[in-house]
């Protein structure tokens, strides 16, 4: 494969050289892996920077309908949209956006959009990496903005938070005593709350949730990277269009401030020296894994308890031997 010229074709916005690209990312293969290294190096620097929104909510919550009104929205004021998945449960088919793609079918007929399923059966930091590789490309690719979704369960959104410039969460009109559901943790990573469904009959009730949720966010402790009122809780309706102009508004302004105020610009270094050192670790601990380290490791692990070998210094050795 010419990565080169694969590199110049996403850079010229090419969508099916971006596929293959995404495509080439998520092998396992240790050539691949070499050859996408090489990839993201040569796109690397071109200047582009995307607007790069997590995305997360409870299953049903209405994520996919609210990203399909919100990028359709997006792309018809001109701007290009790249939606991606964090979707680390193999077991989940139905919700997945993989079998969503067709489901998302407005967007993914739009000519400014690319939708991408997640990779099924791969573990979290499997897809983790795949999915900031992706978001590289796609950047590289000249998308203005970039959503990654997951489903609200697990850690996945904390991955997702970590890989974006904001973090929304989409919630359900509830009854009062729902709210102690939400989980604390994830009340504070968020940015922007949205409480969808703000539509018929459910309109009273997720008002009244919106006003929970804001009185909840005003307990939070006050954090650096937030302007006054933020973060900030909004209904909308994903189905019937609605507040999604005010959600792209909060999401434009706060982004604004923060890169007036320098927190855009480092929450993204951040994010690429903790991605840089979980690579790192990444990468040593498949040398622990090759045959032969492994074979070794048995030896150091044998003679060890035989007596033959301190566990400290047989750890000393072997970790020598990794290191050349
Ligand atoms: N009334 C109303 N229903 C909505 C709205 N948004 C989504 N729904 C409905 O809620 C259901 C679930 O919507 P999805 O968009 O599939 O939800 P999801 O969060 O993607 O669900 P998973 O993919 O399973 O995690 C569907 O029946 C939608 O039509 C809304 O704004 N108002
Ligand atoms: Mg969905």
């Amino acid at each position: 494969m010419d990565i080169e010229d694969l590199g110049e074709r996403i850079i010229a916005g090419d969508r099916r050289a971006l596929a293959q690209a995404i495509t080439l990312i998520e092998s396992g293969r240790a050539d691949h892996r070499a050859q996408a290294t090489e990839l993201l190096e040569a796109v690397r620097g071109t200047g582009r920077e995307a607007i790069r929104i997590g995305l997360s909510g409870t299953p049903g919550v209405g994520k996919s309908t609210f990203i399909e009104s919100f990028g359709l929205m997006l792309t018809g004021q001109g701007l290009k949209v790249a939606v991606l998945a964090v979707d680390p449960s193999s077991a989940r088919s139905g919700g997945s956006i993989l079998g969503d793609k067709t489901r998302m079918e407005r967007l993914s007929r739009a000519p400014g959009a690319f939708i991408r399923p997640s990779p099924s059966r791969s573990h979290l930091g499997g897809v983790a990496r795949r999915t900031r590789e992706a978001v590289a490309l796609c950047e590289a690719a000249g998308f203005d903005v970039v959503l990654i979704e997951t489903v609200g369960v697990g850690q996945s959104e904390t991955v997702v938070a970590e890989m974006s410039d904001i973090f929304v969460l989409l919630m359900a009109p509830a009854g009062g005593d729902e709210l102690q559901g939400v989980k604390r943790g994830i009340m504070e990573i968020a940015d922007l709350i949205l409480v969808n469904k703000a539509d018929g009959d459910l309109k009273a009730a997720a008002q009244r949730t919106r006003s929970d949720y804001a009185g909840a966010l005003r307990l939070l402790r006050k954090r650096a990277q937030d302007p006054e009122g933020f973060p900030k809780a909004i209904c909308v309706s994903a189905l019937q269009d609605d507040g999604l102009v005010e959600a792209w508004d909060e999401m434009r302004a706060l982004i604004e401030w923060r890169r007036d105020e320098g927190h855009f610009a480092a929450r993204r270094a951040a994010q690429a020296q903790s991605w840089f050192t979980e690579e790192l670790r990444q990468g040593l601990l498949a040398r622990l894994d090759a045959p032969e380290a492994r074979a070794e490791m048995e030896r150091y692990a044998r003679a060890v308890a035989e007596g033959g070998i301190t566990p400290a210094a047989a750890a000393t050795e072997m970790l020598e031997k990794l290191g050349r």
